[in-house]
């Protein structure tokens, strides 16, 4: 049995064949591909931003760890996505101006995608206008946001004002690591979630209305 430690291991590393294959491996014994995703990727990943924040690593490392997990997790997406019928409700997903971190967003995507909702990923750094722009043109139920640094996470504001201001029927949904609860109720969004699971209840629970 792949032990997951390693590849939590190899993607601190950067490793990115090893992180490919052993995840690889791990799926076709058959481990749990949520266990896989949050011991063996996101543990790893988590650890390389304590190491760049302590100064042990310089974006360099943090560049190839994303990669490394990045591939990992392109062998996972397909069980992820498992549940379909598209029916949940349509989701436009990006990332707020100024932020290039896709890594949570494409998983939310992802798992949102798995249980039903029709999910249109409109990338990375987005100004305000495109999350309106893409809601219009797909009709969309739920506006979802990521931001991972703490002043891209001030811009989310000015998506909520521009989806009020055109008056859209999509409620706002924010997540990324440095925004909470608190952060979503000061800016007015409809809902946060911490984690891409519970990403999916609160996008159920928003678009039932
Ligand atoms: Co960046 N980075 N980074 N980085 N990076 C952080 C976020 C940081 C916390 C690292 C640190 O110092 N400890 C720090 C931010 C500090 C702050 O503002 N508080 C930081 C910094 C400073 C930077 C740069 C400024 C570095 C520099 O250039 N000097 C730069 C910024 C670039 C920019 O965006 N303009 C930068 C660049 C990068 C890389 C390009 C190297 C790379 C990103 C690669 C990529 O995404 N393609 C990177 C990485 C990998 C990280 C860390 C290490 C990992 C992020 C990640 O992918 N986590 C990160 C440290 C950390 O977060 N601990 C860090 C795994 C992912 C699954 O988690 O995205 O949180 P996360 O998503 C979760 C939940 O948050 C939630 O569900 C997901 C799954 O469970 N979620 C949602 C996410 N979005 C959601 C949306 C929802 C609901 C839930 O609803 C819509």
């Amino acid at each position: 049995m792949v032990d997951l430690i390693k590849i939590k291991e190899n993607v601190i590393k950067g490793e990115v064949d090893e992180v490919r294959d052993m995840v690889k491996k791990a799926v076709d014994e058959g481990q749990e591909v949520k266990k896989i995703l949050d011991e063996g990727l996101i543990s790893g990943i988590s650890i390389v931003g304590d190491k760049y924040e302590s100064g042990e690593f310089f974006l360099p490392e943090m560049v190839i760890a994303a990669t490394a997990m990045k591939e990992g997790l392109k062998v996972l997406s397909p069980f992820l996505l498992r549940g379909d019928i598209k029916t949940a409700g349509t989701v436009i997903m990006g990332t707020a101006k100024g932020d290039i971190h896709d890594i949570g967003k494409t998983i939310v995507g992802t798992m949102l995608e798995g249980a039903g909702f029709t999910v249109t990923d409109i990338g990375v750094d987005v100004e305000p206008d495109k999350f309106v722009e893409a809601a219009k043109e797909n009709d969309a139920d739920l506006i979802g946001v990521s931001a991972l640094l703490t002043t891209t996470m001030m811009g989310m504001e000015d998506i909520i004002k521009a989806v009020r201001g055109a008056g859209l029927k999509a409620k706002v949904m924010i997540g990324g690591a440095s925004v909470t609860q608190e952060f979503a109720d000061e800016i007015g969004a409809d809902g946060y979630a911490p984690d891409a699971p519970s990403a999916v209840g609160k996008a159920k629970e928003l678009v039932k209305g």
